[in-house]
């Protein structure tokens, strides 16, 4: 039997990688930063087979613990600060756990000679930042644009180092914004549909956003997790880029979650404007070409744009009609 060590596995990728792997046959392990936290509890309760492990991608030794206790074939590196806009009044916090996180647990498989254990780092189209070329590739320069970016970038070549220093099988993935129904309330899709729905059932009358105009090469975290799996089963360790090759904006995806709830085309009547809520640097347009990942992978995206704004409409009408 395989076995997986997953760092942030109560995060939304954890959420779809699991059940993904669990349905492969592997033994999972996941590493939690408090055992007893009503997250480790929610995710304990729907995956019951799952190994729950204290450790923090801060602390060096507990990342040498867990990797020697798990003995794991792939290690899955979903852990990190992950809020790009919290990341402006939190750059040390981020860098220290996505960027160096990421060297830390790099560090413990060298040391511990784990050198057949397969690596992937959740790498993250945030790099590309100030954008040198549309759509982006696996060759596009990095220019990231918040503090968050730096650390993913760091934490990108890091990989990068690993496998050419020490003939490790280290990828990563640099995958596009994903969403779906475990995306966390503090991202603009999320905010959006359970906004929209709680307005659709009376509950509130209006939510603020910052702004509009930012487009993301929006995909569904379902089908982004097998890429994650499929790069670990590759002959070679190298790097992908997972998208959809289509951007649309942040006002795209309003206008698409209030025609899936049927609520019309004034924008103005739902969302007011919060200038707190901007970053000092913006990234206005993302947009990959997952190319490589088809040739080589035989990936695609599976969810169009339109089944994932369905996909989570119809979670928070769940969620917020039983509340
Ligand atoms: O939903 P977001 O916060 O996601 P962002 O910054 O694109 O980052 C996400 O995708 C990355 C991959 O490219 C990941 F690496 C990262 O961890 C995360 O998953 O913001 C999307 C856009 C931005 O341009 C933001 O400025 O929406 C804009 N936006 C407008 N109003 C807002 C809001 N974002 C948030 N979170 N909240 C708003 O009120």
């Amino acid at each position: 039997m395989q076995t997986a060590l997953i760092t942030g596995i109560t995060g939304q990728d954890g959420h779809h990688l699991t059940p993904y792997l669990l349905d492969k046959g592997y033994r999972v392990v996941g590493t939690v930063s408090d055992k007893d936290s009503l997250r480790a509890d929610a995710f304990h309760s729907l995956y019951p087979d799952v190994s729950l492990v204290k450790a923090s991608l801060n602390d060096f030794q507990s990342l040498i613990s867990v990797t020697e206790e798990s003995n794991p074939d792939e290690v899955y590196n979903l852990g990190a600060a992950s809020l790009v806009g919290l990341s402006f009044s939190q750059p040390e916090i981020t860098a220290n756990s996505t960027g160096l996180g990421t060297l830390r647990i790099l560090e413990a498989l060298r040391v511990l000679q784990a050198d057949k254990v397969k690596f992937y780092q959740a790498s993250s189209s945030e790099m590309f930042g100030l954008v040198h070329e549309s759509p982006q590739t696996e060759l596009t320069p990095f220019h990231p644009r918040s503090p968050y970016a730096v650390a993913k970038t760091f934490a990108h070549y890091t990989t990068q180092n690993y496998r050419e220093a020490y003939n490790m099988f280290a990828c990563s993935g640099i995958l596009f914004n994903h969403e779906g129904e475990f995306r966390r309330h503090e991202f603009v899709t999320r905010k959006i549909t359970s906004n929209l729905v709680k307005i659709k059932l009376g509950k509130i009358k209006k939510f603020s956003l910052g702004t509009l105009t930012p487009s993301r090469d929006w995909g569904y975290a379902g089908d982004y997790v097998e890429a994650m799996w499929l790069m670990l089963q590759h002959s070679n360790p190298e790097d992908f880029v997972i998208a959809t090759g289509r951007a649309r904006s942040v006002k795209d995806f309003l206008l698409q979650a209030m025609k899936t709830l049927e609520l019309g085309e004034d924008i103005e009547k739902f969302v007011d404007f919060d200038k707190t809520l901007t970053r000092p640097t913006e990234v206005e347009t993302l947009v990959g070409d997952a190319t490589k990942a088809s040739r080589l992978l035989g990936w695609k995206p599976k969810t169009s744009f339109e089944t994932l704004v369905e996909i989570m409409i119809e979670n928070d009408l769940k969620i917020e009609s039983r509340n």
